[in-house]
């Protein structure tokens, strides 16, 4: 009787944690699209088992009252709606993300180049800083070269699914190379300067540099 009872506990363990379908490497769902969790031969992490940060919680934006703005240094200041910025090339890389906090993941990011961007709004010659706003206050920048050498894109798709609220839909910067805090997510505004900026945690003592390996505060600099 009572291995009985151990047997039916068990089994119960068992089927509670195969329930998670990450842990069997099977794909998730999510509002019907269907998570890829390999690409060109490459590994994904599933975004269930993928960390998140965030200094105000999740920002929910709505599609379509959403607006992308281009502007400073630019001949032609933009106001993007979300279908405005989905109809542009597209381009899909996997690119792993490291947060300072320790933790990293891989995954397959689709979105539009910020050379595209660029392009559309006409950079002036002059801008050499890059200044991404987000919804919720964050902020952060990077050096306009690094961007259009690097191929850097907008993501607003994560694994093959439409970037979940919580990642930062509709937009999140996929900074390769770049600690996670360069990852700006919710991005509404994209400011060229000719000046350098520090953002939110760069403000706050990390490096503004931020390369993946290098120091990560700037007094270690
Ligand atoms: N708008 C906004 N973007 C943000 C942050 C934030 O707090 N607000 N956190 C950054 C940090 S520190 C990290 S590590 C990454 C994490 O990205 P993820 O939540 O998609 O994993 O988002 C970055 N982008
Ligand atoms: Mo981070």
């Amino acid at each position: 009787m009572k291995l009985i009872l151990l047997f039916l506990i068990i089994s119960l363990i068992i089927s509670i944690t195969s329930g998670c379908v990450s842990e069997r490497g099977e794909p998730d769902t999510y509002n019907n699209e269907t998570e890829n969790l390999s690409y060109e031969g490459k590994t994904l992490t599933p975004i269930a088992q993928q960390r998140n940060n965030a200094i105000r919680g999740t920002q929910y934006i709505d599609r379509e009252d959403y607006r992308l703005q281009v502007n400073g240094l630019v001949e032609k200041p933009l106001n993007l709606t979300y279908e405005e910025i989905t109809a542009l090339p597209q381009v899909s890389k996997v690119v792993e993300l490291n947060c300072v906090e320790g933790w990293s993941f891989t995954a397959k990011w689709t979105g539009v180049r910020v050379a595209d961007l660029f392009g559309e709004s006409g950079a002036m010659k002059n801008a050499t800083t890059v200044i991404f706003y987000s919804a919720d206050g964050y902020s952060t920048s990077l050096d306009r070269d690094y961007l259009l050498e690097n191929d850097i894109i907008l993501a607003y798709r994560l694994n093959d699914i439409t970037l979940p609220p919580d990642r930062g839909f509709p937009l999140q910067l996929v900074a390769e190379d770049k600690y996670g805090y360069k990852w700006a997510k919710w991005i509404v505004r994209i400011e060229l300067r000719d000046s350098p900026y520090r953002g939110y945690w760069e403000e706050r003592g990390y490096n503004n540099t931020a390369d993946v390996g290098g120091p990560e505060l700037e007094r270690e600099k």
